[in-house]
């Protein structure tokens, strides 16, 4: 018995001892079948010193100086022949947001680094020369705060949430230094109540929830009380304007005092969200009832643009450009922020979206989305409307979203390609033919759309041509827009050098570079079934117990 097990046992030593062997040296050539089962080591385009983990932001891999400077980044563009390959796709193919764990190659990291070196610029520009007020002018050096008061960290709040995306964490402290010991919005100033929520409200919510730092609530319920004192209106559909401090409010004079759809109807998502994180209901309560209020006049899908309280000013509805954009993107994003119950909003999104299919144009080989009802006149602000509909279709899985999206980021690219700067207008009208922009207004101001729809059709296909568009709007912002002290708009874009618009605008941190930030992560960055964007691309997360509230 003693025996057959010191056999048993010296066998098992040896057959051990070979596995080792098997384990330590495989076969030379690499593909031998027998033995245990080695893992290769990962192909990768990708210089070992130069992949970031996760954890590893651009702006660390700057610091540790393994990036390469702006002129090795120009060097590797000028010698990456055509469009950067397509990663590989993992499983499903369109919509599979999550499919593929590694979707950044070399060239991608080189290019989030140059963001990185835009925002660093921007940023610096602003820190030198205006830290603290609420807009900035490179050219001239100066700066201004809304209502002529003493500054309400426009700036500051807006580009925060970007600088903490970025791995700007020294920059990022210095601005939640400043909300917390300088910032009070108790001051006798009159600010735009959709601009004051869209910017300051969601830049608090969306810094609050990345850092968990309870002076930013703080301020933003402060801020969200604030605010609130605009709806109390005859209505209940708030007036554009609310003094901080006195909460006297009305109408916007240069709109006849009427109440615009876009501004009342893009309130929702940053005081629903304020509710779910404080449990007071007023600020959701207010802000949907407005909604509720003006609905039943959306008959088309589309609703008027202009109120008198909550009467409808016959005549014509609001689309995707300005009166009305945000409004249609707050009836996705809202649904999507409840966790994908709110049936109300989600009813209201179908019927819209079915309006904008209705009466899309096609014109050649472009779409100009809702062109039946603008004449083809195509505002760079409607290009939002393509992350819109890919963002709808990787909720809805309705094929034709994509489809839509995909072309009407077509049409946004081309309007870039048309121009002297490769930067797009303001507002086009198309026509058919070989030339087909007439340009309505030439400038430029640093706009996001594009390069936010470039963003999630990239998240939502993983084409490389996204990031390819996405990439040319910041060389083109570079070549053209870049001064010393910052970057400004243009004043036209088909002339070159080009006339300056001397404005670094607050969206140019809050949106444009962190959609191209972002369009050059990794997926993990943003999980678009976790976070929604607000029209200022302030990401806040979805509120997973709506029910409770509803
Ligand atoms: C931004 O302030 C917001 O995206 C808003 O909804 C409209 N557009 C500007 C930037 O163009």
């Amino acid at each position: 018995m003693r025996q057959r097990g010191l056999i048993r046992y010296v066998a098992v030593v040896l057959a051990l001892w070979l596995l080792v062997v098997m384990v330590r040296f495989p076969s030379r050539s690499g593909n031998s079948s027998g033995g245990a089962k080695v893992a290769k080591p990962e192909q990768t385009a990708v210089p070992q010193q130069a992949r970031p983990t996760q954890q590893q932001s651009a702006e660390e891999l700057h610091r540790g100086g393994e990036v390469p400077h702006d002129g090795a980044v120009d060097a590797i563009d000028a010698a990456t022949e055509g469009p950067s390959q397509p990663p590989k796709k993992k499983g499903a193919g369109d919509g599979a947001q999550n499919a593929s764990p590694k979707t950044t190659t070399n060239l991608d990291m080189v290019r989030r680094q140059q963001v990185v070196t835009a925002l660093r610029h921007s940023w610096d520009g602003y820190r030198n020369n205006a830290f603290g007020k609420d807009e900035y002018f490179p050219i001239a050096k100066k700066t201004h705060n809304w209502g002529d008061g003493k500054g309400l960290g426009v700036t500051i709040v807006d580009a925060l949430d970007t600088l903490l995306i970025a791995g700007m964490d020294k920059e990022a402290e210095e601005c939640m230094a400043w909300i917390k010991e300088q910032l009070n919005f108790d001051q006798p100033t009159k600010v735009s109540v959709f601009e004051t929520t869209i910017r300051i409200l969601g830049g608090l919510l969306s810094a609050y929830e990345r850092t968990g730092r309870k002076f930013l609530l703080n301020k933003a319920v402060d801020l969200g009380q604030r605010l609130l004192k605009a709806f109390d209106t005859p209505s209940g559909i708030p007036d554009n304007y609310v003094n901080l401090h006195s909460g006297a409010h009305e109408g916007a004079q240069w709109n006849g005092g009427l109440a615009i759809l876009s501004e009342l109807g893009s309130l929702q998502l940053e005081f629903r969200k304020l509710s779910a994180l404080t449990g007071v209901v007023a600020f959701d309560e207010k802000a949907t009832g407005a909604i509720n209020k003006i609905r039943k006049h959306c008959t088309t899908g589309f609703c008027p643009r202009n109120f008198r309280g909550d009467a409808p000013m016959i005549g014509s509805s609001a689309g995707l450009g300005s009166f009305g954009d945000s409004f249609y993107e707050y009836l996705l994003k809202v649904w999507i922020l409840s966790d994908k119950k709110d049936a109300t909003y989600k009813d209201m999104w179908d019927r819209a979206a079915a309006h904008i299919l209705e009466t899309t144009t096609t014109v050649g080989a472009l779409v100009v989305p809702n062109g039946a009802e603008t004449g083809n006149t195509m505002e760079h602000l409607a290009c939002f409307s393509g992350g819109l509909f890919a963002l709808s279709y990787l909720h809805t899985k309705q094929a034709r979203h994509l489809e839509l999206a995909k072309q009407i980021a077509e049409t946004c690219h081309a309007m870039y390609e048309a121009t002297a700067t490769k930067l797009a207008p303001d507002v086009v009208q198309v026509h058919a033919g070989s030339a087909p922009f007439v340009v309505m207004d030439p400038k430029y101001i640093l706009r996001p759309e594009t390069v936010e729809t470039y963003f999630y059709l990239w998240k939502v296909t993983h084409d490389a041509k996204y990031r390819d568009w996405g990439h040319e709007v910041l060389m083109a912002c570079n070549k053209h827009l870049k001064l010393d002290d910052g970057y400004v708009g243009s004043a036209d874009v088909n002339r070159v050098p080009t006339p300056h618009n001397d404005n670094m605008e607050t969206f140019w941190f809050a949106e444009t570079l962190k959609y191209l930030y972002l369009l050059f992560s990794e997926d993990e960055a943003i999980d678009l079934n976790e976070w929604v964007f607000n029209t200022e691309a302030h990401p806040v997360k979805v509120i997973r117990n709506w029910a409770a509230k509803a």
